[in-house]
């Protein structure tokens, strides 16, 4: 009786420290950014609050463990949060409270939590979960847009949705809408051969068409497009709030664009090539 009560209590013990496992926590800001004299407010899902990251938190998940995700919301409203993959998955967190998220089981891909309220959902807060993934080199790509102007008038809640006339002037790759070349972590470097995983997120208002140059990709998931699972392909479209996921073996070393084929995404303040731009830089 006795043995059984002490491997009762360490499997509880056990069971207690995996459901315990806290990944990462997290502060959700709303927060008014400038780049090159044009204001725009963008939401996110940051690491710290020194600097923010604009451009959301990234996280490796164990699909096999409900591991959990503290929640600091730094805003003066509350937020409905949910899983992409599983409507039924839903958060709210209250007025700068703070709550501790568990995960579902996932399965293998990339997954995103995005918000349901007015704020979250069109100024792109999300946080991207690349669950059991492995390779050479994993990157992420959240792909974002917006009107400077609609930003301000949705963060003051004048606006609460995206009016039919909706003209966006921001687009961005990971929150950067100057898609610089040499620094962003959008980014691609590898070797000829390598395996190379891209997490995909269109946390934007409009569907975004990535078009590679040089090379094709494999979709190995998209939470939107299941029968797209397999295709090789150099362009494809991401619906909004889909995750993908993308594998690319680099055939040969070079360096080459990636851009949205919807080319008015690739302009900010008139110059180009600005916004939905990076680069693959592949050495031999
Ligand atoms: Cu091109």
């Amino acid at each position: 009786m006795k043995r059984i009560l002490i491997l009762l209590l360490i499997s509880m013990a056990f069971h207690h420290v995996t459901k315990a496992a806290i990944l990462d926590s997290l502060y959700l800001i709303k927060e008014s950014v400038t780049y090159n004299a044009t204001t725009f407010y963008k939401g996110a899902l940051s690491d710290s609050l020194q600097p923010i990251q604009y451009d959301n938190a990234v996280l490796t998940v164990q699909g096999s463990s409900n591991d959990s995700i503290v929640i600091m919301n730094m805003d003066t409203i509350d937020y409905e949060l949910y899983l992409n993959t599983d409507n039924n998955q839903t958060w709210t967190i209250t007025a700068e409270d703070t709550l501790t998220i568990e995960l579902p089981l996932l399965d293998w891909g990339t997954h995103a939590i995005l918000s349901t309220t007015t704020e979250g959902k069109l100024l792109g807060t999300a946080c991207i979960l690349q669950v059991d993934l492995q390779a050479d080199h994993i990157y992420s790509w959240d792909q974002w847009d917006m009107n400077n102007v609609l930003s301000q008038e949705i963060a003051a809640g004048t606006e609460i949705s995206i009016p039919a006339t909706y003209r966006p002037n921001v687009f961005t790759i990971n929150a950067d809408p100057l898609a610089p070349m040499d620094t962003s972590n959008a980014l691609i470097h590898g070797y000829v051969g390598d395996t190379i995983l891209i997490s995909v997120l269109n946390s934007g208002n409009m569907v975004h068409n990535i078009h590679f140059h040089g090379y094709h990709c494999t979709i190995l998931g998209a939470s939107k497009q299941s029968d797209r699972v397999g295709w090789s392909k150099d362009s494809f479209p991401v619906m909004i709030g889909e995750t993908m996921t993308l594998r690319l073996v680099p055939d040969q070393p070079g360096v080459y664009p990636v851009h949205n084929h919807n080319l008015a995404t690739l302009l900010y303040n008139n110059n180009y090539p600005s916004g939905m731009m990076t680069m693959i830089k592949i050495y031999e």
